[in-house]
């Protein structure tokens, strides 16, 4: 995945055509597109195979089984098409292992959520954040999943997983997250969903996106 806008659209449509319409729209500003659930559920796992013809597909399916389960899922994804795909890290390091040996082998990536972006990640999550980023940091995955509501946290996991690993980073817009502060924290990526895709006009406020970041790098 080349860092080249910072941007990734969070494709959570559940119509067809309008993933398809507004994919392309935006794909000049985007450096992946991550689905997941909802429009995998309502179009079909083949969605991958369209909407990657656009930009990489990052597929948001937080897995957290067991390792051997872990490793099927992965293995289908890919197959699919997926260009990487979003694991929990609370379900340890044997679970998390197996994902990211697939993915080398495969010229995948994997990203390693450490604590989500809503209110509730409060209850249980935030408190072990820090050592699933350094899990991930010491298993070589990919990148993380860290939250855009704080930026503080991005800044303080930047500072444990060092620079090798990479940081995505949803939460912008709906959710309360800027696009700059997250970026200015040591985030590499935002994922940005409902404030592109159910804008009047997705392309124009993608690349509003775009270029708010560039005023920070
Ligand atoms: O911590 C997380 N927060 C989050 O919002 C981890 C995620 N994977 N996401 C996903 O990012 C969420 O499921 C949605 O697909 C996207 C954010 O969308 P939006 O709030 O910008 O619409």
């Amino acid at each position: 995945m080349e860092k080249n806008t910072r941007l990734i659209l969070a494709l959570d449509v559940l119509d067809k055509d309008e993933a398809i319409k507004i994919s392309e729209d935006v794909a000049e500003y985007v450096d992946a597109i991550k689905i997941g659930y909802p429009i995998v559920l309502a179009c079909g796992l083949d969605i991958i195979k369209d909407i990657s013809k656009l930009a990489p597909i990052i597929a948001d399916f937080k897995v957290a089984d067991i390792p051997n389960t872990n490793r099927l899922i992965c293995e289908q994804v890919f197959d699919a098409g997926a260009d990487a795909v979003i694991i929990q890290g609370f379900t340890g390091q044997d679970s998390l292992k197996i994902c990211v040996d697939l993915a080398q082998e495969r010229d995948k990536a994997i990203f390693v959520v450490t604590e989500m972006s809503h209110p509730g990640a409060l209850n249980f999550m935030q408190s072990i954040g820090e050592d699933i980023a350094k899990m991930a940091a010491d298993e070589k995955a990919f990148g993380i999943v860290a939250p855009a509501t704080r930026p503080e946290r991005i800044k303080e996991i930047r500072e444990i997983i060092g620079d090798e690993v990479t940081i995505i980073s949803p939460g912008v817009g709906a959710q309360g997250g800027s696009a700059s502060d997250v970026i200015k924290a040591g985030a590499d990526w935002v994922i940005v969903g409902r404030s592109i895709y159910n804008s009047d006009d997705p392309k124009t406020s993608a690349k509003a996106i775009v270029d708010e970041i560039k005023t920070v790098i």
